[in-house]
């Protein structure tokens, strides 16, 4: 059985949180539309094709890094008996997948908690553990990520390993990230671990490159942003008046993605009730993606509650996911 956190206590629909995001957003000087709105189907899906590019070293860095180190991290995990397994945006868990294998042959004692706030995409991950791994026991909860934390909070209170792979950490704004780590840590018990899955600084061109791909895709995920507001919210956007528009700044070290508007235009949101108007060549800021220098995670990590244990690399030091003990 899944268990859903997914419904809105006060009545509010998901439909109205988007329209009041958006009329926001695009109502600000600098227009800015929250990046969590990319994932509907159809943007999850171009999520996984960009997760499969060869520019988007990301996804294949952590994969190397934990089938290098599947050995090393378990035995971490299971030094000291059971322990709850919790993937935070689990997604396919394609690569927590490594682990699960790894752990269930060294015969760890443990359950796996994926949380991940797309119902389809864990009851796919409950589906294909069934068959790939029949004897680990499996709670999927569909929710948001502090949901989910508080639900495990009341049930019970054994150790946990909490996973936030995929450089997931890098979408939060600075202040949000110590905020969400904060609040991680405030589940925790001493002793508890997080592995984070972090994005490393590096050559300015390489992550350019990832974040504007020679094939287009990762331009029609960002547009596929407008392409939602249109389908959800009655939106008037024409697709073929914006373009995607990424930027990396090295001294922050930060990623910034935008759509940009190719001409002067109105542009009406039927469930906003509003028109809104784009000067030519005026951006709407969709995305941030941090990137980290180990130092900088580390001061992070200490400033939320939280000491490294160990940093674990792939070869090319592109990326790295980093053990921390509460
Ligand atoms: C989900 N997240 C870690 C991705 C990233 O790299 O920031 C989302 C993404 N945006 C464009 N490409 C991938």
């Amino acid at each position: 059985p899944i268990i859903d956190l997914s419904r809105k206590q006060d009545g509010t629909s998901d439909t109205a949180a988007f329209a009041k995001d958006v009329a926001h957003g695009l109502s600000l000087n600098r227009k800015d539309l929250p990046s969590r709105y990319f994932y509907d189907g159809r943007g999850s899906q171009l999520f996984q094709e960009i997760m499969n590019l060869p520019e988007y070293y990301l996804t294949r860095a952590e994969h190397e890094v934990f089938t290098s180190n599947k050995a090393a991290i378990c035995s971490k995990f299971a030094e000291e008996g059971f322990f709850h397994l919790i993937d935070l945006g689990a997604g396919d868990a394609l690569k927590t997948k490594i682990l699960l294998q790894q752990l269930s042959q060294q015969k760890a004692d443990f359950d796996y908690v994926p949380v991940d706030i797309s119902g389809d995409a864990m009851q796919q991950l409950s589906d294909s553990l069934r068959t790939e791994l029949p004897d680990m026991t499996v709670q999927a909860v569909v929710g948001e990520y502090f949901k989910a934390l508080e639900w495990l909070q009341e049930n019970k209170s054994e150790r946990k390993v909490v996973l936030f792979l995929g450089s997931n950490i890098g979408n939060f704004e600075k202040k949000d990230s110590i905020e969400f780590l904060q609040s991680v840590r405030s589940y925790l018990s001493p002793g508890d671990k997080l592995l984070m899955g972090v994005d490393l600084r590096k050559n300015p061109d390489v992550i350019l490159k990832a974040y504007d791909d020679a094939a287009g895709i990762t331009a029609e995920f960002n547009l596929n942003l407008l392409r939602r507001i249109n389908r959800e919210l009655g939106g008037e956007f024409i697709l073929e008046q914006f373009r995607h528009y990424a930027i990396y700044n090295p001294l922050e070290g930060v990623m910034r993605s935008f759509l940009i508007s190719l001409q002067e235009q109105d542009v009406y949101i039927r469930d906003t009730g509003k028109t809104y108007h784009f000067d030519a060549w005026e951006a709407i800021h969709t995305e941030n993606s941090h990137k980290y220098s180990v130092d900088e995670i580390e001061e992070l990590g200490n400033h939320c509650g939280f000491t490294i244990e160990k940093v674990y690399y792939d070869t090319e030091k592109h990326f790295a996911d980093v053990l921390f003990s509460a």
